[in-house]
């Protein structure tokens, strides 16, 4: 649910995309996939970069829409204007009783997870005033959650899988629920089938074409301890929490097949990838990042471990964006040449 503005786009990238020729049409993500695969040899060097932060305290989530940055706390949600990255500015906040651990943000609304286990529907339209909309309170524990079309798809940490309809934003209605439960942490929809992240039983694919009757198809083998999600194209990246990432084909989204994994401490809690790299907030270890240019073999380019207890993090593939318990809100820059 990530929307990135072309200002983003650093200069080393503008060099690259001269060097490799012209990729477009697909997002600046395919950029650095091009990038990668016409270069020979170790293609990244540790390049991480802090460009700026704000001290909210403790941060577990966030989501970037145009030139802000939806960022989820104790008290529940921040908004930070990012459009100059080296000083993001403060717009507004929203108390929802209690911290929030996942947010995602369509069209003005922002849909986030309750720690006491609902769904807050707040109107950002006004970023210096958002206003809670509706609510649902159902008990759990609220994590990350999706929007796909009129329903939220919501993870929580003790129904597994919820789905809400949102259709009426001031009255949302939970329509379906994972039979039994569940320890559900993060959630990827791709068409009629949800990936859920359950540190107890891994990733589970979840058949989820009729809202009302979500169903577990399988658990994905070597992914216990799945924490994060992330999916592009027809990869899905797993993060483990304290077993490290995973990268899963999903080309069939009924059976994926592991590619490759990668560990050397650390508790994934957040990731995001592309076809190149795929960037990991690991928890005590800050942040890291990974080369996946060869999905089968990741190696690990570049780590900032000034991102104390990383939760969180949303990239372009050059301009990163995590959530910390040690600083707030954090602003990195991934410039392999440096
Ligand atoms: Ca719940
Ligand atoms: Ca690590």
């Amino acid at each position: 649910m990530t929307v990135f503005p072309a200002a983003h786009v650093p200069q080393v990238r503008a060099r690259r995309i001269a060097w490799c020729g012209a990729h477009g049409g697909l997002g600046l993500a395919l950029v650095w996939c091009a990038a990668a695969a016409c270069q020979a040899g170790p293609q990244f060097q540790d390049g991480l970069r802090r460009v700026s932060g704000v001290d909210l305290g403790v941060t577990y989530s966030l989501a970037i829409a145009g030139d802000l940055a939806y960022v989820t706390d104790n008290q529940g949600l921040t908004i930070l204007d990012i459009q100059n990255p080296e000083r993001p500015e403060r717009r507004g906040a929203l108390a929802i009783g209690g911290a929030s651990f996942g947010v995602a943000v369509r069209g003005g609304v922002a849909y986030l997870s309750s720690s006491s286990g609902g769904l807050v529907v707040a109107d950002v339209s006004d970023s210096r005033n958002p206003a809670i909309l509706g609510r649902l309170d159902d008990g759990g524990v609220g994590t990350r959650l999706w929007i796909e079309g009129s329903y939220v798809y919501m993870a929580d940490e003790r129904d597994g899988l919820e789905i809400v309809d949102v259709s009426d934003p001031r009255s949302p209605v939970k329509v379906g629920q994972l039979p039994g439960g569940g320890r559900g942490r993060a959630v990827v929809v791709d068409g009629a089938v949800a990936f859920l992240a359950d540190p107890g039983r891994g990733v589970l694919v979840v058949e989820v074409s009729d809202p009302g009757r979500p169903t577990v198809v399988t658990a994905v083998p070597g992914t216990s301890s799945a924490w994060a999600l992330h999916r592009h194209e027809d990869r899905l990246f797993v993060g483990r929490h304290g077993e490290g990432v995973a990268v899963l084909d999903i080309s069939d989204p009924v059976a994926p097949q592991m590619m490759g994994s990668y560990f050397d401490g650390g508790e994934a809690q957040g990731v995001w990838g592309n076809g190149a790299l795929l960037f990991v907030a690991d928890n005590e270890d800050g942040v890291e990042v990974l080369d996946i240019s060869d999905s089968g073999h990741p190696t690990k380019t570049a780590s900032y471990p000034g991102a104390r207890a990383a939760h969180d993090l949303v990239s372009d593939g050059a301009m990163v964006y995590v959530a910390t318990a040690g600083e707030g809100f954090l602003v990195l820059r991934f410039s392999p040449e440096e």
